[in-house]
């Protein structure tokens, strides 16, 4: 076979893989007993977080920047799209010694 006839189908197959968008996941964060539940280990954009509050008091994940800022009544659940990468320190709005850190990867 010619390479030429095999040129159009290998940049096909290599375009297919590099589109393909990678398999969103979603992750739930539990807020309970005045701390933020274990982050996921690997979080890349287009992953979603649920964050959820089984804690008997009000809580926030509120970035330091305030790019992001999710009230969490008590028993409430909020859904956040991850939809930019990069490093995000957090706090809880209402008890600033609730802290974490939000790590999005590309
Ligand atoms: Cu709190």
């Amino acid at each position: 076979m010619r390479p030429t006839k095999l040129m159009p189908l290998a940049a096909l197959t290599l375009m297919l893989v590099l589109v393909s968008p990678a398999i969103a996941a979603d992750y739930t964060v539990v807020v309970d007993e005045m701390v933020f539940g274990e982050m996921p280990a690997e979080l890349y954009v287009g992953d979603t977080i649920t964050w959820r509050n089984d804690d008997m008091f009000r809580h926030s994940a509120t970035a330091d920047d305030q790019s992001f800022d999710v009230d969490l009544p008590v028993g409430a659940e909020s859904i956040m799209t991850l939809t930019v990468a990069g490093e995000w320190s957090f706090i809880c709005k209402f008890h600033p010694g609730m802290t974490g850190t939000l790590v999005v990867l590309p």
